[in-house]
């Protein structure tokens, strides 16, 4: 098939895993078209199936806010009319949802029918999208869509409680590739972060509010008091500054280190023993599930998604949002003793593979044949 592909082209989870889609995808033969502002960072490499359709957004001195959204829809429309698209698949409602929608209107004009899937991914719905600025575009793009897909359970039930949604959401949850997080931990790095063989607690994020960063590093102070640890925290955003900040503050600056946006996160995470994800809320919590595919059980809160991929007392820990302590003593359960760390990194791998990518890409596929005879029924 010829499948167009928007997303958000940062290391946010949604990009992430609709590159880790179209890559996929890709792999099996489909034509995959990427429509967004940037390269997806994912995006490396070569592949004859894959194009990418950079969205051009001229300035003018009129516009303090240059049109994202328009330039968008008339990209899809160009790239549809111009590829032969059989669908379009957006990732994250805001504003793709609502520029397919234009696209679609404009190419009906033509004759052309274009399905729209329509993947929600967290904080389009449960924080950016039920702000009372975007509600109304974001349910009614989202009603428009052909079908709609959510990455948990607990999504499309927040979804249903959000907004007045006409039509079944699915349900496909988050993937990995399992064979490329398996990787033998690369020691002269585990020396470089871990010098006295230390445990290494890994945090990954975009550090948003919604991350509780200082969470955290609350959860790490505990545990390296108890069980000499230390702590990496990859990626960047509005909540770093704080917590550089507060690590300085409590004087653990040489156990911590604050590396940035990282692209080979199966390297950083063969090293981790542990990934702490203590989020106020995940619709899934995809960087958890990379983590234990690479072997690191998972301290998490019990928020969101998170208890679809997280098994309690097996491949990792979760309680409840902020209750530090907790997660500091389960932390340490795990960590203390080399037998139950390593019971606890052979669970992870294992439930990873429940969510292995060749275990989910199908499911995206059925479900592109699903809308692209329906619409072969509706025009015969
Ligand atoms: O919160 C992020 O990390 C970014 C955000 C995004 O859309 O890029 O992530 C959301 O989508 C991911 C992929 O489906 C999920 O794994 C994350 O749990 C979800 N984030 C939240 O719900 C806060």
């Amino acid at each position: 098939m010829n499948i167009g592909i928007v997303c958000y082209p940062t290391f946010g989870g949604s990009g992430v895993l609709a590159t880790e889609l179209g890559k996929a995808l890709a792999d099996k033969g489909h034509n995959i078209h990427f429509i967004t502002y940037q390269q997806p960072v994912r995006l490396t490499g070569f592949s004859a199936n894959i194009f990418y359709h950079e969205v051009r957004v001229p300035t003018y001195p009129l516009f303090d806010y240059p049109p994202y959204e328009t330039a968008l829809a008339s990209t899809m429309v160009d790239v549809i009319r111009n590829h032969n698209l059989d669908l379009l698949h957006v990732h994250y409602a805001i504003p793709h949802a609502a520029a397919a929608y234009m696209a679609k209107k404009i190419l009906q004009e033509e004759g052309r029918d274009i399905p729209v899937i329509t993947t929600l991914h967290g904080t389009d719905i449960t924080l950016v999208g039920k702000d009372k600025t975007y509600a109304p575009v974001v349910a009614f793009s989202i009603n428009q869509s052909d079908a709609i897909t959510a990455v948990s359970d607990n999504l499309r039930q927040e979804t249903f409680r959000t907004f007045r949604i006409e039509k079944d959401i699915q349900v496909i949850h988050n993937f990995v590739d399992v064979e490329r997080f398996t990787r033998k931990p690369i020691d002269a790095f585990r020396k470089v972060i871990a010098p006295n063989g230390e445990r290494i607690i890994l945090h990954a994020s975009n550090f948003r509010k919604v991350k509780r960063v200082q969470d955290v590093i609350k959860v790490f102070q505990a545990v390296n008091q108890q069980k000499p640890s230390k702590l990496l925290l990859v990626g960047d955003g509005p909540e770093r500054p704080g917590a550089e900040e507060m690590c300085r503050e409590m004087g653990i600056c040489d156990d911590v280190r604050f590396v940035g946006k990282q692209q080979d996160m199966e390297e950083i995470m063969a090293v981790a023993d542990l990934f702490l994800l203590p989020s106020e809320y995940e619709s899934f919590g995809l960087a958890a599930l990379e983590a234990m595919a690479a072997g690191a059980p998972v301290v998490s809160t019990n928020a969101g998604g998170l208890p679809e991929i997280i098994e309690q007392g097996v491949c990792g820990f979760m309680a409840d949002v902020g209750d530090v302590e907790s997660m500091a003593n389960y932390a340490l359960d795990i960590l203390m003793q080399d037998n139950r760390l390593n019971q606890f990194k052979d669970a992870a791998r294992a439930k990873a593979k429940q969510f292995d990518i060749h275990n989910i890409i199908p499911e995206y596929e059925t479900l592109y044949k699903q809308v692209a005879d329906s619409r072969l029924e509706v025009a015969g």
